[in-house]
């Protein structure tokens, strides 16, 4: 028989850390607020998420790598918004933090979410953090319970 494993969405208990960049902060306080209502409404309590702010995305890894390995949170999201502007600028600063963000869940085997929007416009942007597109902040929240979940099953 074939065996399936699959993670659910049961946050209770859980202890989640939120890495959240500054920069562009209109539409990364967005992120955030989809974030923290995705976990209250799959039952993580409010004393159970540790929220630190970054100046950029170029720093979310960082820090994330910081909270993973300081044994208190079984899953970090990562929130950020990459915007391209005129200079390439933009290019490094969303490659290093998907690459970072990448490592500190392979590294240290805790579930670190990329939930960096890169865009062209703020306004694509806008519409991924609670506009017409839904909120990225909202599914990074529930793709780390299902991750903090999934793994538990695993040997
Ligand atoms: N940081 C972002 O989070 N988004 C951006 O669009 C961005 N751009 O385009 O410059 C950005 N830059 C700042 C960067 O993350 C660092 O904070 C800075 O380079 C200091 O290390």
């Amino acid at each position: 028989m074939v065996r399936e494993l699959k993670g659910n969405l049961q946050g209770a208990g859980l202890r989640i850390g939120i890495v959240v960049a500054r920069f562009n902060e209109s539409v990364t306080s967005n992120l955030l607020r989809g974030a923290l209502e995705g976990l209250s409404t799959h039952g993580v309590h409010d004393s159970n998420v540790t929220v630190t702010w970054v100046p950029g995305s170029f720093e979310i890894a960082t820090t994330a790598k910081r909270l993973a390995e300081g044994g208190r949170v079984d899953a970090v999201v990562c929130l950020g918004a990459v915007i391209r502007h005129k200079t390439d600028h933009y290019r490094y600063v969303a490659g290093e933090a998907a690459r970072g963000i990448a490592e500190v869940g392979r590294e240290t085997g805790i579930p670190t979410i990329f939930g960096v929007l890169t865009t062209d416009t703020e306004a694509q942007a806008l519409e991924r953090a609670g506009g017409t597109e839904g909120n990225k902040g909202y599914d990074a929240a529930l793709a780390a319970i299902e991750m903090v979940s999934l793994l538990r099953q695993m040997p």
